[in-house]
């Protein structure tokens, strides 16, 4: 996600945030950089220059230029006003306690992911502790019920469902189901239309009306861009949303509707959706998405992603293996391991520091962590510690061991010995380490 952003961005961070004097002139060609980058991702063109012009009256401020370092100033400068764009801080979900109802309303078009988000939300809420209830009320798409129906069951979420067409009947016989039977979160799913019309925001007027949500969210699909603003904003003229949830930012390599979305409609987006799976779904939080357009990683979700899927403790330990330079073949074996269970190569890169855009995730070799994990179970604990002790015959035992080639074995070695190093450059970048304590991470 955000790949093509944070690419321009980064280099343009990197260049300027490396400076121990700036001009001018340069603050000017970084801030022309930026406005492209902006206007390539998709940015309304009203935010764009909003953002270029304040950009451009506080970078030149005496407090910038005459500082001992310019290029971070810099830096922080486009940092916090990107953080702006976004939304400036998390946005929780306004629910009452857990001892009356509330209701949350899914509303958007046709297959922008509202059922997949109203289960998403129902299984994460459910796993806060909070007792939900799913209603179907999209009546109109063939077998809408049906799939809702599925997931409601896939994650253990009861479902309130009529045989009916009556949307606005069905909801309000779930909010009374839901009080009788102390569900205290109702979340109504809706039918979408393909483009904004009428029948549907008559529908959801009704359904409005007859549940009075607490949340009334817009489920938006990020890789369209403006357009997901567009509509966005037409909704909330309508119908008054509370917050929006984008989904697909899996796919959305730039960036757009999340960056123009609170600017131009004021509202916040409370998460988004990473995939088409259950657990793909986070809530959205500004700062950590700015530090990745910036590509200044993002440890914190990083670190948080691996809690959820891997022992926390394994974790922890390896966090301060890498940062102490001690990373060893058995820590690489580990992070294998746990690679194989936390997803994509490329979501992992995106939210490591100095990362970004260094490597094309598509050009690593997923393909080959199976050997790679033969290889290094096949060494024992000694060469595992030191891959310095590990010559030729040795790589010949392992090869043998493990069911390999001793090219591979040594291009596992190699590409060993290239990760830890490029743990220590990152390191080493003085400029991101002051960065992220200046940004208390
Ligand atoms: N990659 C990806 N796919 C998603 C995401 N959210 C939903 N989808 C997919 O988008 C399609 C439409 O989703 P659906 O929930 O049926 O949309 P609805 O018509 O608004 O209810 C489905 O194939 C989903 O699996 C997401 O965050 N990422
Ligand atoms: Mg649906």
């Amino acid at each position: 996600m955000l790949e093509k952003i944070t690419n321009t961005f980064s280099d343009i961070i990197r260049t300027v945030g490396g400076k121990s004097s700036i001009s001018e002139k340069n603050i000017e060609d970084a801030v022309e950089q930026i406005k492209m980058a902006l206007l390539e991702a998709d940015v309304n063109l009203r935010v764009v220059r909003r953002f270029v012009n304040s950009t451009i009256e506080e970078a030149k401020g005496e407090k910038v230029l005459r500082s001992v370092d310019p290029g971070q100033q810099f830096v922080k400068i486009v940092y916090d006003k990107i953080v702006a764009l976004l939304g400036d801080t998390k946005k929780d979900l306004q629910l009452k306690g857990p001892d009356t109802q509330s209701v949350i309303l899914f509303l958007g078009l046709q297959g922008s992911g509202k059922t997949t988000s109203a289960a998403k939300l129902a299984a994460r809420l459910q796993k806060e502790g909070r007792k939900p209830l799913l209603a179907a009320c999209d009546l109109v798409r063939p077998a809408a019920v049906e799939q809702l129906s599925l997931l409601a069951e896939k994650i253990g979420v009861p479902l309130y469902k009529e045989d009916t067409k009556d949307a606005v009947r069905v909801a309000k016989n779930a909010k009374e189901y839901a009080r009788k039977n102390g569900f205290d979160t109702l979340i109504v799913d809706t039918a979408g239309r393909l483009q904004v019309d009428e029948d549907m925001m008559a529908e959801i007027e009704k359904i409005k009306k007859t549940v009075s949500p607490d949340e009334l969210i817009l489920v938006a699909d990020s890789m369209t861009g403006q357009n997901a603003v567009d509509i966005a904003k037409a909704f909330d003229e309508r119908l008054g949303l509370t917050g929006v949830i984008l989904t697909k930012f899996d796919s959305d390599a730039r960036g757009g509707a999340a960056l123009s979305l609170k600017s131009i409609t004021g509202k916040p987006i409370l998460f988004i959706g990473t995939g088409e799976k259950i657990e793909d779904f986070e809530p959205f939080h500004p700062e950590r998405i700015a530090s990745r357009i910036l590509g200044m990683g993002d440890i914190v979700s990083l670190v948080e992603k691996a809690q959820e899927t891997v022992d926390i403790e394994q974790a922890e330990k390896l966090q301060k293996r890498m940062a102490n330079n001690e990373f060893s073949l058995e820590d690489m074996l580990e992070q294998l391991q746990q690679v194989k269970k936390m997803g994509s190569m490329e979501s992992i890169l995106q939210m490591m520091p100095g990362m970004a855009g260094q490597i094309d995730p598509s050009a690593m070799d997923t393909s080959g962590m199976k050997s790679q994990e033969a290889i290094i179970l096949s060494m024992t604990r000694k060469e595992r510690a030191n891959h310095l002790i590990i010559g030729p015959s040795r790589r010949k035992r392992i090869a043998r061991g493990s069911g390999t080639s001793v090219a591979e074995v040594n291009k596992l070695i190699k590409q060993f010995e290239k990760t830890r190093l490029m743990m220590k450059v990152a390191k080493n970048k003085g400029m991101q380490a002051k960065l992220m304590k200046g940004l208390g991470m």
